[in-house]
């Protein structure tokens, strides 16, 4: 539903400072590090990752399944089956290729828009429906927004939902990993809007200091809600703030997954050898900030229309295509594939018990409060008379 807006002309994000009105056409002279153009053609800059056939059909082949859960997520919340939705249509690039530049056993610390982290270490498609709906039987019991994931069996960590709170916590793990002499790194991702959050500067702060294995990726994705980039900073890109704090940062392509792995493998590397990196991944928001918004009311078409055209699904199609690793025909059986698979994953999922009401005192102490135990008896008396 488009609502109207005051007079005026709407904001652009970035403004010709952080993150830019789709500056990736002009990405060198904006310091934003590239390895293929909007037509998958490389551009010289970066060079091209050293990547075999079948991880770059892997990485390709994640980012349509992610676009497509998010279709997906999107028709099921519209239609009253899944309560919210955060969608990531445009951000697959960012999160999926720095989660294969990590290693397996390293930590991420997940923001929302990052489904395809969980994915590629291993959860199955049915668990991440478990969660959009809801079900007793996904790894938080049913209790947290729908795409608020996490799986400590695979060494992801759930965001906490207040804006950028969680940043310090990657980094006091990455401090204690260093502490203990073991060798796993951190990942953490977090948005634009986030960075002007206190926690980002300290995070930042102690990390310069004590030099910790972490890798802190700020996905630029042009707008926090309806603040644009350039409202949110008046500094010239996101990546300097590590230089208050002498943290090593660079600017890439968010929309090129060839240059984030880049970028996010040197980083890791890195992060051994006493140099956490702040990576800006400039990138955009496609689709609206959750369900609950409008966009409509705070930014123009023209924007949007801008940005599509550096789609990371078609940039990397483009690139495959060039390789000869990929065609009309294959790109047809993915996006059937990824259809069944997902109506699967979503009956299964759907048919699942849902949890008890109770149960959201669990999990809150080892041994609950005197002011739990009163809620919660409060509770079930209410659902017994109503029942
Ligand atoms: C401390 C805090 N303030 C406000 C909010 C409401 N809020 C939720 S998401 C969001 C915008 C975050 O923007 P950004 O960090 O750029 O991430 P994006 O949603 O664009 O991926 C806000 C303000 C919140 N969750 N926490």
């Amino acid at each position: 539903m488009a609502g109207k807006r005051k007079s005026g002309k709407k904001p652009a994000a970035g403004g010709g400072r952080a993150g830019g009105y789709c500056p990736l056409g002009d990405a060198v002279r904006a310091g934003i590090r590239q390895v293929i153009d909007a037509q998958g053609r490389l551009t010289g800059d970066l060079p091209e990752p050293d990547l075999d056939r079948d991880t770059l059909i892997r990485l390709y082949e994640m980012m349509v399944l992610v676009r497509a859960i998010d279709e997906r997520g999107w028709v099921l919340q519209r239609s009253g089956r899944v309560e919210f939705w955060i969608p990531h249509k445009g951000l697959e690039a960012v999160h999926i290729a720095a989660t294969m530049a990590f290693a397996r056993n390293d930590w991420i610390f997940l923001g929302y828009r990052h489904p395809g982290a969980l994915l590629l270490r291993g959860a199955a498609l049915v668990q991440l429906f478990a969660q959009f709906f809801g079900r007793r039987d996904e790894p938080f019991k049913g209790r947290r927004l729908p795409t608020l994931m996490g799986d400590r069996r695979l060494n992801v960590v759930p965001m906490t939902t207040q804006v950028g709170s969680y940043i310090p916590h990657a980094c006091g793990a990455a401090w204690g990993a260093k502490i203990k002499g073991d060798d796993t790194r951190f990942l953490t991702f977090f948005g634009d809007g986030a960075t002007s959050r206190g926690e980002f500067h300290s995070a930042l702060n102690f990390a310069g200091i004590f030099k910790p294995p972490v890798v802190f990726i700020c996905e630029n994705n042009g707008w926090a809600v309806t603040t644009p980039a350039s409202a949110q900073t008046a500094s010239r890109t996101f990546a300097q703030k590590g230089d208050a704090y002498a943290v090593r940062n660079l600017r890439v392509d968010g929309n090129d997954p060839l240059a984030v792995y880049a970028a996010a493998r040197e980083a890791r590397d890195l992060a051994a050898k006493e140099a956490p990196s702040l990576i800006e991944a400039v990138t955009y928001r496609l689709g609206f900030h959750t369900s609950s918004d409008n966009p409509d009311l705070y930014r123009e078409p023209e924007e949007v229309e801008e940005w599509a055209a550096w789609d990371p699904l078609i940039r990397t199609c483009k690139y495959l295509e060039r390789k000869g690793y990929w065609g009309k025909r294959q790109e047809a059986d993915l996006w059937t594939r990824c259809t069944r698979d997902i109506d699967a994953a979503v009956e299964q999922a759907e048919a699942m018990p849902l949890p008890d009401p109770a149960s959201m005192f669990d999990d809150t102490f080892e041994q609950m409060t005197w002011m739990l135990e009163e809620q919660k008896a409060a509770l079930l008396g209410d659902l017994e008379r109503c029942s």
